[in-house]
């Protein structure tokens, strides 16, 4: 893999695998609705807005593989998750589909399963349980990377990250932290591993506490270098009582599926899968 294009290369997971990628192919291609100014060697940069398609085809030219971080990370309003990650996504995969790209990345994020409740693990094979418009749009675009996998051999590994940090923030983070060598190693397995056609594995490092089964991941070579519980009693000491009258800390996506949530917060538990 010779020249990789890098959507999102300004936020902050895009940041993190710059660092981490530095030198590891010919061309890293840098790619942001925001300038990025530091453009070192072996890297160039192509400004775009994944919402206007137009602006997609001329970074897509001569890639073998893009990594797609571009698009809304957090939860928002729907107008402006729709705009970045399914219209913005739809329109990615569709200019690599043009472009002849065969190799995709998709930051897919554990908000997609994120109603499931933390006393069990969940693989990959899973029905999603999106915890917001957010998680809805991540599980919009796992569909899209199937489709474009079956119907036109551009491979795709999507990535169900936890939370890519310098270190666990919080409890809750014990169990999905990734650092960002773990999470370049995943990236890299999904450019470069031969055999990809449609993969889905958590983006998680080794957490004792880890609410995911991820032997896809390990089955791809996946062989993660650091693991969350070395933080556990610094990170649990500062950490305040949970409020187990919400749901957010019974399931995976914490505050995320307490937004807007209203009534019962054992609701959840009547999920039949
Ligand atoms: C995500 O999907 C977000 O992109 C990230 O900002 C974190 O909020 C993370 O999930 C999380 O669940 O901690």
């Amino acid at each position: 893999m010779k020249t990789v294009l890098l959507t999102g290369a300004a936020g902050s997971i895009g940041s993190g695998l710059r660092r981490e990628l530095k030198g590891v192919y010919d061309e890293l291609r840098l790619a942001d609705i925001k300038a990025i100014n530091d453009v070192g060697p072996g890297e160039s940069f192509h400004r775009l807005d994944i919402a206007d398609a137009g602006t997609l085809g001329a970074a897509m030219k001569g890639v073998d593989g893009v990594i797609h971080m571009a698009g809304q990370s957090v939860e928002a309003d729907w107008e402006t998750v729709h705009r970045q990650n399914i219209v913005g996504l739809y329109n990615l995969y569709e200019a690599a589909r043009i472009a002849g790209v065969k190799r995709i990345v998709y930051p897919s994020s554990n908000h997609a399963v994120g109603f499931y409740p933390r006393s069990r693990r969940v693989g990959a094979v899973t029905v999603f349980r999106p915890d917001g418009r957010y998680g809805i749009s991540k599980a919009f675009g796992e569909l899209v990377a199937a489709l474009y996998a079956d119907k036109f051999g551009i491979g795709s590994l999507c990535i169900r990250i936890g939370n890519a940090n310098d270190k666990p923030i919080d409890k809750r983070r014990l169990s999905i932290w990734v650092s960002w060598r773990d999470l370049a190693q995943l990236v890299r397995i999904g450019l470069e591993h031969p055999a990809i056609h449609f993969e889905i594995v958590y983006g998680v490092s080794d957490n004792e506490r880890s609410w995911f089964d991820n032997a896809t991941a390990y089955q791809l070579g996946y062989r993660p270098q650091d693991r969350a519980e070395d933080y556990a009693a610094d990170v649990l000491a500062k950490e305040l009582p949970e409020d187990m009258t919400k749901v957010g800390p019974r399931v995976i996506g914490g505050s995320f599926a307490d937004d807007d949530y209203a009534g019962d917060p054992n609701r959840f538990e009547k999920f039949r899968y």
